[in-house]
């Protein structure tokens, strides 16, 4: 990926309150091309398997529970430094500290039902695409 490209999550929050249109044009307009997309209502098996990382957190039941209430659209963007760039313009996890003008600040509903994720490092902008995506629509053309 070098660094080029990053994984987000339009979330059931936002998805299903038809905010993904508005989310997808506030990161267009700041630099991202969309590679890959798609919709799907995640399980709760997939969901665990997805936040892996959480489970031994307090907040791993109520967020895949969060996470299966409705379709998401996860996606994989592209532009120079992208996992930095998009972690900039989502803002932090929780709205109530998000800066003006992220995708957070502007969309979320709480801590949990925080409209979008994204990758947090390189290495899981790769494990979280591959999660997602089959080799060939990684390898999107122009
Ligand atoms: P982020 O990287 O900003 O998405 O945040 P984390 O990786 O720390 O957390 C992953 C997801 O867990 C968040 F998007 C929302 C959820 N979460 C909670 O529901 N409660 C918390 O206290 C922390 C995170």
């Amino acid at each position: 990926m070098a660094g080029t490209r990053t994984l987000t999550i339009i979330k059931p929050d936002a998805f299903g309150s038809g905010k993904a249109g508005k989310i997808v044009a506030h990161l267009e307009a700041a630099g991202f091309r969309v590679v890959t997309s798609r919709v799907l209502h995640l399980s709760t098996a997939q969901a665990e398997a997805f936040y892996e990382v959480h489970r031994a957190r307090p907040f791993f039941a109520s967020l895949v529970k969060f996470m299966t209430t409705g379709p998401c659209m996860p996606m994989i963007l592209e532009r120079e430094n992208a996992v930095l760039e998009l972690r900039t313009v989502i803002g932090a996890t929780d709205p109530a500290e998000a800066a003006p003008g992220t995708v957070r600040k502007l969309y979320a509903v709480s801590k949990e039902s925080n409209a979008i994720h994204a990758s947090d490092s390189d290495d899981n902008a790769q494990r979280e695409s591959n999660f997602f995506f089959a080799e060939t629509e990684i390898i999107a053309a122009r």
